[in-house]
């Protein structure tokens, strides 16, 4: 199972009491008030963390609390505080406020830390009550409550390319051959069901790039026909779109109006997704119908990228990553 969306209930910890004491020792009568400071409470914060692959542990643990803070001591000594409490999020994972919908923190990188919530401050112990006409103040104070909330984790995936298209174009097919992910691929539609990322190698230049395998969209994803659009957010921060058309035109398709359609959903979903740089992989070039879909489609889009493939011969494959490589580093 992949999960890429949580609702988790966070707590922060309370501060500790602070103590009403008094200085006990022999020979030492009336020594006076010596309650210490309770702690501090624990703080929650998100940290983004390359080895969490995805949001899963969190529907098994929807709540997380920061240890409360202690409670002061006699000796003047002040509570332990309490310990932090931190999510470790994949990279890309965006925090809204279930109350109001605010996005409140996001991490991209891994190590990057964010504070959520803010522990309470611990009570003040009697010590800080003396006064000349008070000699044995039994006052202290309540540590504060710690904050709270209730925050929906939503993962955006973190990939320099992203392959769109529709069912059964290849899109699978691509990344299992030239990265070393291995997507599940089926000759049936929405072989894919979550966003799959590999990372290609370049080791002439001692480069990786993450490319993002996305389920299929079909013509009208956006009013949630097939599995949606809502995988399209995956893809959202790529630099390059890939879009992976069958120039086979299988079963009756028409390789030119899918590439139109599949930019329409993007359109759709949100039009920056168009201005991003864009490669088209011209797929199932070892059919022999794909040769003259071929010749159709570049005469309909003149200025477009496009780069014949197959991923049964891998005609074309070499290509198709050096150009990855030089659209992703411009
Ligand atoms: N002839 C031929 N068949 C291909 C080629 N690439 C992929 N296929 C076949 O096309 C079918 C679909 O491949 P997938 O890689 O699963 O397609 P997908 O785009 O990931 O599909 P979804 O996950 O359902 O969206 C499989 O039966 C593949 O064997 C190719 O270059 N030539
Ligand atoms: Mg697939």
């Amino acid at each position: 199972m992949f999960v890429d969306e949580a609702n988790v209930t966070l707590k922060a910890g309370d501060g500790g009491n602070g103590c009403a004491g008094f200085r006990r020792e022999k020979f030492i009568p009336k020594g006076g008030p010596d309650g210490g400071d309770g702690g501090d409470g624990g703080d929650v914060y998100i940290m983004a963390d390359d080895n969490v692959g995805d949001l899963e542990k969190f529907m098994y643990t929807p709540q997380v609390c920061a240890g409360d803070g202690a409670k002061g001591q006699t000796r003047r000594k002040t509570g332990q505080r309490g310990a932090d409490a931190c999510l470790h999020v994949p990279p890309g994972t965006i925090v809204f406020n279930c109350e109001n919908g605010a996005e409140v923190a996001e991490v991209v990188r891994h190590g990057e830390k964010v504070l959520l919530l803010r522990g309470g401050k611990g009570g003040l112990g009697n010590v800080h009550f003396k006064s000349s006409t008070n000699r044995a103040p039994r006052q202290f104070t309540y540590g504060s409550e710690g904050e709270s909330g209730e925050f929906k984790l939503v993962l955006k995936t973190i990939a320099d390319a992203g392959l769109v298209g529709f069912p059964n174009a290849g899109k699978s097919s691509l990344v299992n051959l030239i990265t070393k992910a291995r997507p599940k691929v089926g000759s049936y539609p929405f072989t894919t069901l979550h966003v799959n990322v590999g990372t290609i190698e370049y080791p002439q230049t001692y480069q990786r790039l993450r490319l993002a395998d996305i389920p299929g969209l079909i013509e009208g994803a956006s009013q949630n026909k097939g599995l949606g659009h809502k995988f399209l957010r995956h893809i959202e921060r790529c630099k390059v779109l890939i879009f992976m058309i069958d120039m086979a035109g299988t079963d009756g398709r028409k390789p030119a109006d899918d590439f139109q359609n599949l930019r329409r959903e993007l359109q759709l979903y949100s039009p920056d997704l168009l201005k991003k740089e864009t490669i088209v992989a011209a797929n199932k070039m070892d059919e022999t119908s794909a040769k003259k879909n071929l010749s159709v489609f570049k005469r309909k889009y003149k200025g477009v990228d496009v780069i014949p493939i197959s991923c049964l011969t891998e005609e074309g494959i070499e290509e198709l990553k050096a150009d990855i490589y030089a659209k992703c580093k411009k």
